[in-house]
């Protein structure tokens, strides 16, 4: 694990600077983008509008189109929405990647709010409303899950830092914990998940506030499904699967480096890095090659899930076989 000496100074000497500057310029820039397309469907009380048939695909490529110059979307065949929901991975509703959508069918999520908190100067709890109200981009991005799949995903969401910015870190923050919705009434598979619940995750300041890490609200142009993480859940576009935590409740600000559900569950098989690394094999499997669900052919993984040029400068002068 790197210790917090380890810390290139670069990297926290001027938290507000990354806050003022940096992170905030280019998040404006792409929201810019992303508005600009007018794409921009969903109002404060309605459920976005049903996409006509057949044209779902030509609308997320025109949102990637768009943005193309960002270098933050792919342009790559998008799994089928069919796959996307019916092959899960969520543990407090079943451990069978088929079941979860069964399971977690009645899960209601509404009233839900998510309480901002910790190393702030202005702890919040934002209910979902708001939270949709803050949500003002739409992209393409996609996901890869570590057990050797990988899925291309169009996710509706709006930037982490944007709801970050608003409760004003402390310069003292320096990772961000996140923690999973848990009441055993509700989620049928709690005490048989065996893991060590609520589930939690979490990142590197920097790496929140990197403007490809999202809070995805829907994908495929609509509401989030339950079995997918509703009403709110993470997606780090560069990292392996797990680390997108599903129906978060908390966010916290924090000093140290927060515990990771599978840390918890297999510290030497799942690191808190979690960077797709195709030259880093799980101790029980390659992780060279991926397959692509809706494809027959395994293909070769790309360096940070193809993000390199966007994020490998977050992890600089690291040891990623030391810290995976
Ligand atoms: N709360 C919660 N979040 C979770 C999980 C979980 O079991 N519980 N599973 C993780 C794992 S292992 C993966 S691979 C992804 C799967 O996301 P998906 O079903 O949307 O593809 O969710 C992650 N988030
Ligand atoms: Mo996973």
């Amino acid at each position: 694990m790197k210790s917090d000496s380890d810390i290139n100074a670069s990297e926290i000497t001027d938290k507000r600077d990354y806050f003022n500057r940096r992170w905030f310029m280019k998040g404006a820039i792409l929201a810019g983008t992303a508005t600009a397309t007018g794409l921009l469907y969903r109002s404060l009380n309605a459920p976005p509008p049903e996409l006509p048939k057949g044209e779902k695909i030509a609308t997320v490529q025109s949102v990637t189109s768009s943005a193309a110059n960002s270098g933050f979307t792919v342009n790559e065949k998008l799994t089928s929405l069919e796959d996307i929901t019916n092959y899960n991975n969520f543990y407090e509703f079943s451990t069978s990647k088929s079941s979860v959508a069964t399971e977690a069918k009645g899960f209601v999520t509404r009233p839900w709010s998510v309480s901002v908190e910790g190393l702030v100067n202005k702890p919040a709890v934002f209910d979902l409303e708001e939270l949709l109200r803050i949500e003002q981009e739409e992209r393409v991005y996609r996901m890869r899950c570590v057990e050797g799949w990988s899925m291309v995903i169009p996710w509706v969401g709006f930037p982490l830092f944007k709801l970050l910015q608003r409760v004003e870190p402390l310069p003292a923050a320096r990772y961000v914990a996140f923690q999973s919705f848990y009441d055993p009434k509700r989620m049928p598979n709690a005490f048989a998940s065996g893991l060590d619940l609520p589930y939690v995750e979490g990142l590197r300041i920097d790496e929140a506030l990197h403007p490809l890490a999202i809070l995805a609200t829907g994908l495929y142009g609509e509401t989030l499904p339950p079995q997918d993480g509703a009403p709110i859940r993470l997606v780090v576009p560069w990292k392996y699967g797990f680390k997108g935590i599903k129906s978060i409740v908390k966010i916290k600000l924090v000093a140290e480096q927060p515990p990771t559900t599978w840390n918890i569950q297999a510290p030497n098989e799942y690191g808190f890095y979690s960077n797709v690394n195709p030259d880093v094999d799980h101790p029980r499997w390659s992780q060279a090659t991926e397959r692509r669900i809706g494809e027959y052919s395994r293909r070769k993984t790309l360096m940070f899930n193809g993000y390199a040029e966007q994020v490998a400068h977050l992890y600089e002068g690291m040891d990623l076989h030391r810290d995976f």
